[in-house]
């Protein structure tokens, strides 16, 4: 895209790689997000991103397209890949048709959606790269409702800014207080891109890839798309969810708008 050469994009990448070479080494991230400076210098550089990408215009401009010939002959999954959580086994062994999605937080008309309602809605279809802040990249084929279909249905009130999205799997084991999650911000919830997706290279979604539903929001890196939703809530603000930076990586230090 245009902007990839620009100055302020590049530096960001390069922390953003100097964030991924600490992940390889275990705890290494924690130990460089301990330095104040480092912290600063993240929180700056994230906020310049979202700043120039607004001037430009380019927060509503699409991340490349590709074909089926480009798609990737095996899709790595990665985090989780099989939830260690009882209901949602539970759910699963249904093959999820008790499955619902609940939509709350800042809205007008609090509902759940279940499966067959949300494929009853007009889909979209989208063939994109995903980028693993590890350093991977795989391209599949995505169909979903388009997230800003959903927020339509039960009406954001005024004050919501941001858009959380809560999954069904713990990342500690037996620790439902360590369940994944993530959020994004209104311009992104409402990109023509991004979609709650139940079909994957037009196939039922399998449970290694966030079964049964998953947000794609293709302008921002793999570890934004909460796999395994459940609940997804209208914010105004981030602070008081989990660790209070707006997703279970970024408690860790990794930076919230992970654009790209
Ligand atoms: N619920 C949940 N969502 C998740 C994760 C996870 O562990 N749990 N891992 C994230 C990361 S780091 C990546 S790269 C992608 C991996 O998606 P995939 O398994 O379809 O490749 O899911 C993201 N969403
Ligand atoms: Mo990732």
């Amino acid at each position: 895209m245009s902007d990839r050469g620009h100055p302020r994009l590049r530096r960001r990448r390069l922390l953003a790689g100097a964030g991924a070479a600490g992940t390889l080494l275990l705890g290494g991230c924690d130990r460089l997000m301990q330095d104040e400076q480092v912290r600063n210098v993240l929180g700056r550089t994230e906020a310049l991103t979202r700043w120039f990408q607004r001037l430009v215009g380019s927060r509503h401009a699409l991340a490349p397209t590709y074909t089926e010939a480009d798609l990737s002959p095996s899709f790595r999954g990665n985090g989780t890949i099989d939830p260690d959580d009882d209901d949602y086994q539970e759910l699963a062994s249904k093959n999820f048709e008790d499955w619902q999605l609940e939509v709350g937080g800042l809205v007008r008309n609090p509902a759940a959606f279940s499966l067959a309602e949300l494929r009853s809605m007009p889909a979209r279809t989208q063939i994109t790269r995903h980028d693993c802040v590890e350093g991977w990249s795989c391209i599949g084929k995505w169909t979903g409702v388009p997230l800003g279909a959903v927020l339509q249905r039960v009406g954001l009130l005024p004050e919501a800014r941001y858009i959380v999205f809560q999954c069904a799997d713990p990342m500690t084991p037996g620790r439902p207080e360590s369940k994944y999650y993530e959020s994004i911000d209104l311009d992104d919830a409402f990109h023509q891109q991004t979609i709650l997706a139940y079909d994957m290279n037009g196939q039922v979604l399998p449970v290694q890839h966030g079964a049964p539903l998953r947000l794609r929001v293709e302008r921002q890196l793999g570890y934004k798309m909460a796999k395994y939703l459940m609940r997804i809530e209208a914010v105004d603000s981030l602070k008081r969810i989990g660790g209070g930076k707006g997703g279970y990586w970024e408690d860790l230090g990794y930076t919230w708008y992970a654009g790209i």
